[in-house]
């Protein structure tokens, strides 16, 4: 069997000056995530935070009674991780739903590490 010698023109481009490999992975994209996060307050109802987490966030009676116990003991915790649009949404659902109930809870979004 006939092997051909390996020729300096036959490397890839970023190679072929030192024979050096510096061949670069190419980084796959993945459009950035958004954490949802609830802050605690003095004021707002446990009840409407319960409902706030399973209306707009799917989630169970018990799961949204954990989450906001921990909301309430910690100061705040994350409620959801989505796109940069669906997290602008929920974020205004939130905020204008408790604003139409006169309740200070606040939401917020922040870029994922
Ligand atoms: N701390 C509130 C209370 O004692 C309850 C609460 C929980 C408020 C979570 C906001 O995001 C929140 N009534």
């Amino acid at each position: 069997m006939h092997l051909e010698p390996l020729m300096m023109a036959d490397m890839p481009e970023d190679e072929s000056e030192t024979g050096v490999m510096t061949k670069t992975k190419p980084k796959t994209q993945r459009p950035p995530r958004y954490k949802v996060m609830l802050l605690n307050d003095d004021y707002t109802p446990m009840e409407f935070v319960v409902m706030v987490l399973e209306r707009f966030f799917g989630m169970t009676h018990a799961q949204a009674f954990e989450i906001m116990l921990t909301v309430h003991k910690k100061g705040l915790a994350v409620v959801g991780v989505f796109s940069h649009e669906i997290a602008e949404t929920k974020v205004a659902q939130v905020m204008d739903f408790a604003r139409r109930h006169q309740h200070p809870l606040q939401c917020t979004m922040e870029k994922e590490d």
